[in-house]
């Protein structure tokens, strides 16, 4: 027994050694071999924290599985979140106090358009003042459009399911770039396609809670595919004002989740299922923006093929979202055709996410083939204690730093999260925050050891 464990633990160290040296990692050179003008940041969501949002996921927050579960761990509801809404100038301070130079936030569609074509000019105006607050303090805005939650009055009407979300969502575009564009050049029309069509459809965590249906799982990223290339004409379109001199008036992402996916054995079926959960997961966006064609496939299950044309060109950056990795476990009675689970004995967060720096320039190396610049537009970790993020943060910047040092175009890296937040279908409880928030005490902000991490990076960066 003890001589099996002795193996297991051999090959592990094998599978796992990470392809430089971690130990070399110096808080006094970190960062600095990155390009001038390299943006080093932080992001938020909306509904994660600015508080006071009535939205879909409100409604969803209050509401139980059939089994009597709350949808969001312990019943927690969004409410006052971080109160951000309230205390922009606040959360501003700490930006500054870290050293950012860009900070990704998105505006909330529900708060500005509460009834359909009823605008909140008050709401719009909020979003402009910050967005030229950060400018002044030197701070580069990056505005998402879509970060998972609808207007009540969009769901109503299908939500993400209807084709017409796209053009509903091309209007929403046009009118925030017409709002902001004189201050905001960086925009991301939607955060995760692959994420809020896998969680609302096939895992039933978002909303509409459904499960197993992969049809429609690939039907709503095709829908926002198609969304996506709407709204990039139509930024381009009203958004001509170059804020920040640099010679482009727009410049437009995603923000693509990727995992890597490895298989728990050496069998073909698990390989098979992990190249498939791969190409499906990683792989069929960016190839769509790619192409211009959309090609979903997993044998016996999914065959979305549509020509988009408008895809083909239509991001000037390519956004990667970067947190973990997993382990695929083939099940061919699941709908997902895997199980997917987590190498044991590896550090992780606190939910468990395998901490995986490698997979950071495992991934940079290959999306870099495709040629566009790459900015991260998340990585980060749940650390409630506070005693991992500076390692993760010094880790995960090495490995970025060395996929640049050979050749990667990587322009920015931003941090989930500037602060503790409203973590979705896990409520409260994951602290993803820079700064902890205190929930029982005014939501007060306190820094937590990473802070001066990102600080003295940032301070390498000058
Ligand atoms: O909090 C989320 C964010 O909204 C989208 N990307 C992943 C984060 C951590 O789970």
């Amino acid at each position: 027994m003890k001589r099996a464990w002795l193996v297991a633990l051999v090959l592990t160290a094998c599978v796992d050694r990470p392809g430089f040296d971690l130990a070399s990692v110096s808080l006094d050179t970190l960062g600095k071999t990155l390009p001038t003008g390299f943006l080093f940041g932080t992001a938020t969501a909306a509904h994660q924290v600015e508080g006071g949002n009535v939205d879909d996921w409100t409604d969803f927050e209050m509401g139980t599985f059939p089994d009597g579960r709350p949808h969001v761990a312990n019943g927690d509801q969004s409410g006052l979140a971080d109160d951000s809404w309230n205390r922009f100038d606040e959360d501003l301070a700490l930006m500054q106090a870290l050293g950012v130079t860009a900070y990704r936030f998105s505006v909330e569609w529900s708060r500005v358009e509460p009834e359909e074509g009823v605008w909140n000019a008050q709401a719009m105006a909020r979003y402009r003042e910050w967005a030229t607050k950060l400018r002044a303090a030197g701070i580069e805005p990056m505005v998402t459009l879509h970060h998972f939650s609808l207007p009540r009055w969009e769901a109503a009407k299908g939500g993400l399911e209807r084709p017409e979300i796209a053009d509903d969502l091309a209007a929403w575009a046009r009118r925030v770039g017409t709002e902001l564009g004189d201050v905001v050049d960086f925009w991301c029309p939607i955060n995760e396609i692959n994420v809020v069509a896998a969680e609302g459809w096939l895992v039933g965590a978002f909303p509409p809670a459904k499960t197993g249906d992969t049809a429609t799982q690939a039907k709503v990223m095709a829908n926002l595919l198609h969304a996506h290339a709407k709204m990039a004409k139509a930024l381009r379109e009203v958004d001509v004002v170059d804020a920040n001199g640099d010679g482009h008036a727009t410049l437009i992402t995603t923000a693509h989740h990727v995992r890597i996916f490895q298989p728990a054995t050496h069998s073909a079926l698990d390989t098979a299922i992990a190249a498939l959960t791969d190409d499906f997961v990683n792989e069929a966006i960016p190839r769509a923006f790619a192409t211009g064609h959309i090609a979903l496939t997993v044998p016996g299950t999914i065959d979305l093929q549509e020509d988009v044309p408008d895809l083909k060109g239509s991001i000037d950056v390519l956004g990667l979202n970067y947190y973990s990795r997993d382990i695929v476990r083939a099940d061919l009675g699941s709908a997902s055709l895997s199980t997917l689970t987590y190498r044991p004995g590896r550090p992780t967060s606190d939910q468990g996410w395998d901490l995986y720096p490698d997979g950071l320039y495992i991934l940079l190396k290959r999306y870099g083939a495709y040629g566009w610049p790459i900015v991260i537009t998340e990585n980060g970790l749940s650390d409630r204690e506070g005693t991992k993020r500076s390692l993760f943060l010094e880790q995960h910047l090495a490995a970025l730093e060395r996929a640049v040092g050979e050749g990667v175009d990587v322009r920015g890296y931003f941090h989930w999260s500037l602060l503790d937040n409203f973590e979705w279908a896990d409520g409260f409880t994951p602290r993803f925050g820079l700064y902890q928030v205190d929930y029982a005490n005014g939501r007060t902000r306190t820094p937590s050891p990473a802070v001066a991490t990102f600080k003295r990076i940032s301070q390498n960066l000058r």
